[in-house]
């Protein structure tokens, strides 16, 4: 394992001199964020954004990540451009030595979350999603009212979206990725580099619209949709400890047993209610997952990817990116590196 810290380019507000001064941090993890999605990526832009990490003494590790077009998702004509566009990027990423590519498979949007401020008793914020207040949310007004990360798409945009979907089963949605695995594994594999599907967070379906890479029975499908090594998962316990059902260490020893998680994402979850959870400090004894145990299991399936402490609290007053502060990470950092200094003993 060697630890990494997600930097969101040039306009994130922790600079990389920041990130290089957390013990143990030499790689970022981050991407091209100015790009339409659906584009291939130039091979330059990708090796600029290398070198500015470079040029603070960080390697770029992994791209997070190249997004995946709807019109993929929901299998329309057009994928096959679409899918020729995601292999140059793929390729250009092998031709400069970035491994690891974490992409999520889920409609429309991504993570989801209904509270970003959610006050913990001792002061620190935290992100938080509750199922009665997803419902609230009136998606005829486009994204508007959702938290502010969610892909920007105004009320018309949104609706025929959603409507595209309405045909869409979670079945045909597994076709839909099968066929852009089949695609892109083997150019991915040709290129060095390892695919690492992100599980849905939250780990089921929201605003009626399918989620499939939720639970471990999930995660042994996807792998087996194309039988390669470059065809692996991003081992996210926060997202998959959202679902009291999922025992996160069990999911970390079988899929990484089959050599196919290729990014562990760190960090505790609380399960309040049916479909209610908050994002808590690192340390086990503050969540429902057991960290210790998810990091032993990787330890000892011979994990030596790479892995980010993902989300942190807002703590000490500091403003900034949802989920993506510097001082709480950071301390998610250290205690994972504790962990696993632990076990290499
Ligand atoms: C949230 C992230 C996700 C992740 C994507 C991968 O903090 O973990 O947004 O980057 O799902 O495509």
């Amino acid at each position: 394992m060697y630890m990494t810290f997600r930097w969101f380019g040039p306009s994130d507000p922790i600079s990389l001199t920041y990130i290089r001064q957390i013990p143990g941090v030499r790689a970022v993890v981050s991407a091209l964020y100015d790009l339409p999605v659906g584009a291939p990526w130039p091979r330059e832009r990708l090796e600029r954004l290398a070198a500015d990490v470079g040029a603070a003494d960080l390697k770029l590790a992994v791209v997070e990540s190249i997004p995946v077009h709807e019109d993929i998702k929901l299998g329309r004509p057009n994928r096959d451009r679409l899918i020729a566009n995601y292999c140059e990027s793929v390729r250009a990423m092998g031709q400069l030595g970035i491994s690891v590519l974490c992409y999520n498979f889920m409609p429309v949007f991504d993570w989801m979350r209904t509270d970003l401020e959610l006050p913990l008793p001792d002061g620190s914020t935290a992100l938080a999603y509750d199922d009665r207040a997803l419902a609230a949310v009136d998606l005829r007004r486009g994204t508007g009212d959702l938290p502010g990360w969610a892909a920007a798409y105004d009320a018309a945009e949104l609706q025929a979206l959603l409507a595209a979907y309405r045909d869409v089963t979670a079945e045909q949605l597994w076709e839909h990725l099968a066929y852009f695995l089949e695609r892109v594994v083997p150019v991915a594999a040709e290129a060095g580099v390892r695919l690492a599907i992100h599980p849905d967070d939250p780990p089921w379906p929201i605003f009626g619209l399918p989620r499939i890479i939720c639970r471990e029975r999930d995660l042994v499908r996807l792998v087996g949709l194309v039988d390669h090594r470059s065809n692996g998962v991003t081992l996210c316990t926060g997202s998959l400890g959202a679902l009291p059902e999922n025992d996160v260490p069990a999911m970390a020893r079988r899929i990484g047993a089959l050599d196919r998680i290729h990014f562990a994402h760190c960090r505790n979850v609380r399960v309040t209610g049916e479909r209610q959870f908050h994002e808590t400090p690192h340390p086990s004894a503050f969540g429902g997952v057991d960290l210790g145990a998810v990091l032993s299991a990787l330890h000892s399936t011979g994990f030596t990817g790479p892995m980010r402490p993902d989300h942190g609290r807002m703590i000490w007053g500091e403003r900034g990116r949802p989920g993506y502060g510097l001082y709480d990470r950071a301390l998610g950092a250290m205690y994972l590196q504790g962990l696993w200094e632990g076990l290499t003993q």
